[in-house]
């Protein structure tokens, strides 16, 4: 393995080195479908490929993206001339990464909870995945906060297969980005969130270790902790990032290759204020980056959305903004008056 892992570390590296992150686009095909149904564009595979195409075909996109994560249809894809997705994106600069988990499906005996499925013929899958051109590979669990859940039992089945994902990655030479998704719906105050994160995040570690996966070579993607969506009381930005930062350093060892934030719902420029908050915040010992979806699409999709023919250049032009906004938050050098360039 050591070929195969001296080029997962350095991979994982490029992945967050200094000032870049991760575009996430690998919504699946019904997340797509809500995306473009509030744009009013119809969900055909010819649409889905002309707006990642005008994602991932902006100019110097790498300077601030590092790599994109795709959907299994979209990293087989190719321009309408013919140009592989994979090969635009290698010469845009940007590491094709590949979603790998089958979705969040009911948890048998736990209601309203969720368990990530998938790991049947994952191993399969990687290798193809890996022919095909991806070095890093996607998982995303779910931790839903109500009343009386989490369980201890969806927090340990989800972080048991992430656990075995990452593992099986490695096997296959991609670099797995390991995404426990702590919700924000709900009328959850912050302390409860933090709560929830540490031991999400304390069992994921343990696991990870147990299946002997080499965190040199692994990514974590998080999400903060910030106050439930319909909590009357919102935690502030300084809040947020202090509970985020203590929560990992209680749970995250430092030779983690990185960590990579969601937004998991949070407007575009407070997903860009709360990193840089983070970043400003003293020395740590991993880089900390992002791996925005809808942070990094909503005004970029609504430009296209409006003209899908004509506003490509003005679409991009979107995406590069809020690409360079949080590139500068993820060296804690933004500033709110840059919105306005
Ligand atoms: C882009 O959306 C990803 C796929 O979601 P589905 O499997 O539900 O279609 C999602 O995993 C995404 O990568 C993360 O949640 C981060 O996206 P946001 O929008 O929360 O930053």
């Amino acid at each position: 393995m050591t070929d195969k892992l001296d080029e997962m570390i350095e991979t994982a590296a490029a992945m967050v080195a200094p000032g870049r992150g991760i575009l996430a686009i690998d919504e699946s095909t019904g997340t797509c479908k809500k995306r473009f149904d509030s744009i009013g564009v119809e969900c055909t595979e010819e649409n889905r490929r002309d707006y990642r195409h005008m994602l991932i075909s902006a100019p110097d996109l790498g300077e601030h993206i590092s790599g994109a994560i795709l959907f299994d249809e979209t990293l087989r894809q190719s321009s309408a001339d013919g140009v592989a997705f994979t090969q635009i994106m290698q010469d845009n600069g940007v590491i094709p990464g590949i979603k790998v988990d089958k979705g969040a499906h009911p948890l048998a005996g736990f209601d309203g909870e969720k368990i990530t499925e998938g790991l049947d013929g994952l191993r399969e899958r990687l290798n193809e995945y890996y022919e095909l051109g991806a070095r890093f590979a996607k998982w995303r669990a779910v931790i839903t906060i109500t009343e009386d859940n989490p369980s201890q039992a969806c927090i340990d089945a989800n972080c048991h297969a992430l656990a075995r994902y990452a593992a099986l990655c490695q096997e296959a030479g991609l670099v797995p980005m390991v995404e426990p998704e702590v919700l924000m719906d709900g009328d959850h105050d912050i302390q409860t969130a933090y709560e929830v994160t540490l031991l999400t995040l304390k069992t994921l570690f343990d696991q990870l270790f147990e299946h002997n996966v080499v965190l040199e070579a692994c990514i974590l993607k998080s999400s903060m902790v910030v106050s439930g969506a319909d909590c009357p009381e919102q935690a502030d930005v300084d809040e947020v990032a202090e509970a985020t930062l203590d929560c990992f350093f209680n749970t995250v060892p430092a030779s983690l290759a990185g960590i990579v934030f969601l937004s998991g719902g949070q407007s575009e420029i407070e997903a860009t204020e709360h990193l840089d908050a983070m970043n400003r915040m003293g020395d740590l010992p991993w880089p900390l980056s992002f791996s925005y979806g809808r942070a990094l699409q909503a005004s970029a999709l609504k430009v296209w959305g409006a003209n899908p023919q004509n506003n490509v250049q003005a679409a991009q032009a979107e995406l590069l903004h809020r690409a360079r906004m949080n590139g500068l938050a993820a060296m804690g050098q933004y500033e709110s008056k840059l919105e306005q360039e």
